[in-house]
Order: C-alpha cells, then structure tokens, then sequence
C-alpha cells in the first residue's frame, strides 16, 4: 500500500497499539562516516540545486513553484499562496541550514520544478527533548506527478539532516500517512461573511439570508483586554519566559530560546503578528497571541484572486481567560482586512471554537514524527505544535 513509506522509521500501521515497543528512535543513528555522502540519483533530465532563500531571484523562483503547483483543498478551489517575506522568514530561523531548502530543476532549462526543505527545531516529547528537523514545503511540478520523485526529496532531505546528526522530523500533512501522532481538525472563523459566499469558501446556512448571516459573524469595533499591546523587541525575554513555561503542559511541543522567539513572533507586515496583554501596575507581560497569514489564491473566481486568512500560531493564557484573548485576535484579524481566522484544535484550543463561531472545514491535519515511536495516539490537546 506505501511502497515507501513502508521502508522508512515511521510508526507502521501493523505496530498501532503494541505497547511492548518502547518509546523514542525506532533506529539508532549511525557514524557519520557512514551517512551517504553523494546526493542521490534523480532521474537523468534533472539535477539538485540549494535555493538561497535571502537571494530575491531565487525566492521569487520558490514562490512562483509554490503559487502555482503547492496544496490545494479537496474541491480545488483554492491553493496556498505562501508570500515571499513569508518563504524567507519560514525558511531561516536561527540555526538554519542552507543546504536543506533542496530545489530540483530541469537540467536544460534550469527550471524548477520540485522543493523540500528541512529547519531545525527542538522539540519536547514527554520529558525529552530532541534536537528535530521540521520537514515542510514538499512540493512536486504538477507535470511531473506520480513519477516517485517525492520519496527521492524525502530521501535526499533525510540525507543532509542526518549530515548534521539529527535523527528525528516532526511534519505535518492534509493525507493520511503510516502513522500520525494526531488528527487535527481545521476550523475557520468568518470574517468576510459575503466575500467567503461569494468564492465558495463557505455556504448561505439553510434559513439563512446574507444579512442575518453578516449580522451573526458581527464583532465589536475594539479589543476588550486592558494593556493589549503589539509585541515590542523588548518583550522577547519575557515572552520566552511564559511561552517556554506554558507549553510544558502538552505532550509533544517546540523549546523556543530567546532568538527563536524574536524570529517567530516578533511581528513582521504581512507574515506575523504577536500581540501582548502588559499589565497596567506592575508592567509585566501576562499573556499574548499570536497568527500568521497565509492567503489562498481563488481559482477560478470572477470577482475575487485572493482570500486572506490569518491562522493562530502559539499563545499564552494566564490572567486573561483565551476566550477573551481569542475574540481580541478576531477583532485585530477583522480590522486588518483578514476574510477569514483559521485554527486548528490543538493546544486548549477546542472548548473555545464553538462559542467564537468558528465552525469545522472539510480539511484535516495529520501530524507525524520521523524515528520516533509513541505508545498511544495523542489528543490534539496534548500538542502544543504549530507548523507554518
Ligand atoms: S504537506 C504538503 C505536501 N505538498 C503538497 O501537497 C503539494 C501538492 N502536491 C505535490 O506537490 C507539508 C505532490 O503531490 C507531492 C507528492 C510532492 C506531495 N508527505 O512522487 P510521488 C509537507 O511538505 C508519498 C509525505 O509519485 P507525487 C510535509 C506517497 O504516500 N509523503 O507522488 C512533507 C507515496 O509514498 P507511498 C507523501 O504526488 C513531509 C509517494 O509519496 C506526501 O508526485 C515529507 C508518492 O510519490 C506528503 N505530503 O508527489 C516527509 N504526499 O509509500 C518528511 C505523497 O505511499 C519525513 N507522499 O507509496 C521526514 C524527513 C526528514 C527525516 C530526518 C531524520
Ligand atoms: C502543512 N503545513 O483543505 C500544510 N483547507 O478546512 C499542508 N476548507 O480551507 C496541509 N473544499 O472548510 C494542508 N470552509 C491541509 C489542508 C489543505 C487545505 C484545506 C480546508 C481546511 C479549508 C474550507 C474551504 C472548503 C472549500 C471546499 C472550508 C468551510 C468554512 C465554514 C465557515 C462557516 C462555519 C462552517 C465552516
């Protein structure tokens, strides 16, 4: 049934619910010496390039290959459209590694036509935290689909990151692979009540009109929570704080040092915004937020290209109930012209969606680490991981 993914470190479905097997590396990791040092072979039309993403004439190569040729949902309807800023900002956190953001181009043209890329991440299972790589942005030609390229990139990626000693990926996908670590759902808060009608991202409810409809998804014009605040470079050590200290209460979730941090949740125009709740005595920060956007082109629509959605990234809740938070994040999301605010049911996310109007979509995300075995399926409240 997976020819390839049969072959690798992954949990297997035959082994689901076997408690004999221990947790942690399902292989243990070999001398470097003994790591393949030649890429491996693509097929003879092809070649292996490393794509500079701090290069504007290779990321614009990136984006344009992502832009016409990444994920679409189950209709096609509507197709991711990462922005550059957003590639590049993705693509080298602290740490990073050039040549795991692997393009492949036709040997003629020089064009490209499939990506991979692995960054380093550190993440915490149960009481151990293992030095990881997030695997992200597969994406193959679709003129050169079904021809087993993608299990080469994987291969190839899988490769490098080994180079570096690292033994373990978390990734995450919409298809159903030997074996997730959980299912999430996505849910989707409109914003945009007549534009999301209007290019089919969602339906007129039954008994509906589109004023009662626009009326329902109506928000209040300003936040409610006192001394919410854009996140400054000056919060950074106290954000790592909180954050590091909050995500101790899932089973698998990211360590963020203070760099990491200011790389991922200081606000960057059109890529990411952290909000902070600083108490008005005492100056501290208590609680923040934070989403990224990520638009969708349109296919086929008349009247409209692009839906611009923003979808929650990590938070922090301790004075402020995330309810409030939340609502705060909606208000912020509908101010910018977001149409739509997405979140998945991880972290404590799941009692709140229902009362903010959110509602369940037609995707699913399926999260999985590479060489590392757990005993159970988690619930996606036991996570505390976001993936771009
Ligand atoms: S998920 C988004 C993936 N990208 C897209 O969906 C874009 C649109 N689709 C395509 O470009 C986020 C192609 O359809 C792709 C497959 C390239 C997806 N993950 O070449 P073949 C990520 O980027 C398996 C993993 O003929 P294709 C996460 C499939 O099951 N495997 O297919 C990426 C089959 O294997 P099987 C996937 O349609 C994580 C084989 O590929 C997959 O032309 C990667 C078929 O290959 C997916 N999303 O190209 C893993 N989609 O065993 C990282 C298909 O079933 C692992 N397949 O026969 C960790 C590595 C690092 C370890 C370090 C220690
Ligand atoms: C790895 N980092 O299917 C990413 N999106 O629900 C790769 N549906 O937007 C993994 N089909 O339900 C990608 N509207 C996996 C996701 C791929 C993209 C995808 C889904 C997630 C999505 C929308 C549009 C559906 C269009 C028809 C959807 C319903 C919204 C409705 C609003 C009102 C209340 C009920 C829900």
């Amino acid at each position: 049934q997976h020819k390839f993914w049969e072959t690798q470190p992954v949990g297997q479905f035959k082994d689901l619910g076997n408690s004999t097997l221990p947790e942690g590396p399902i292989e243990q990791p070999t001398p470097l010496s003994e790591v393949k040092q030649e890429p491996y072979n693509l097929p003879n039309l092809y070649e292996w390039t490393v794509c500079d993403m701090k290069s504007d004439e290779v990321c614009n190569e990136v984006y344009i290959l992502l832009t016409n040729n990444y994920v679409e949902d189950d209709d096609n309807l509507f197709r991711f459209n990462y922005s550059k800023e957003f590639l590049r900002w993705g693509l080298t956190p602290p740490g990073y590694f050039q040549n795991w953001h692997i393009g492949v181009r036709v040997k003629s043209s020089k064009k490209l036509v499939a990506f991979i890329t692995g960054i380093p991440v550190k993440i915490r299972v149960r009481n151990e935290v293992v030095q990881m790589a997030e695997v992200n942005f597969l994406c193959v030609h679709k003129k050169l689909r079904s021809k087993r390229l993608a299990p080469v990139m994987i291969k190839e990626v899988t490769r490098r990151i080994h180079l570096e000693n690292i033994w373990q990926a978390a990734y995450t996908a919409g298809v159903f692979l030997p074996t997730p670590v959980t299912t999430c759902q996505y849910w989707h808060r409109t914003l945009n009540p007549k534009k999301l009608i209007d290019v089919g991202f969602s339906r007129l409810g039954e008994r509906m009109t589109m004023s009662r409809t626009i009326k329902l998804y109506k928000l209040p014009n300003s936040t409610s929570t006192r001394g919410l605040r854009k996140m400054e470079l000056r919060d950074v050590p106290q954000v790592t704080r909180l954050l590091r200290n909050y995500l101790n209460r899932f089973i698998v979730a990211p360590t963020f040092d203070e760099d990491e941090v200011e790389h991922w949740l200081l606000p960057q125009e059109n890529v990411v915004d952290s909000y902070v709740v600083e108490c008005e005595e005492t100056r501290e920060i208590t609680d923040f937020f934070s989403f990224y956007t990520l638009p969708s082109t349109i296919l086929n629509n008349q009247n409209h290209s692009t839906l611009k959605a923003a979808y929650s990234f990590y938070y922090v809740t301790n004075r402020v109930q995330l309810m409030q938070l939340m609502q705060d994040a909606l208000i912020i999301a509908k101010r910018d012209d977001f149409d739509v605010f997405n979140a998945l049911d991880v972290m404590e996310n799941e009692p709140i969606l229902k009362d903010l109007k959110f509602g369940p979509g037609d995707g699913q995300l399926y999260y999985y680490l590479y060489n590392y075995r757990l005993n159970n399926v988690l619930k996606p409240s036991e996570l505390g991981l976001v993936l771009l």
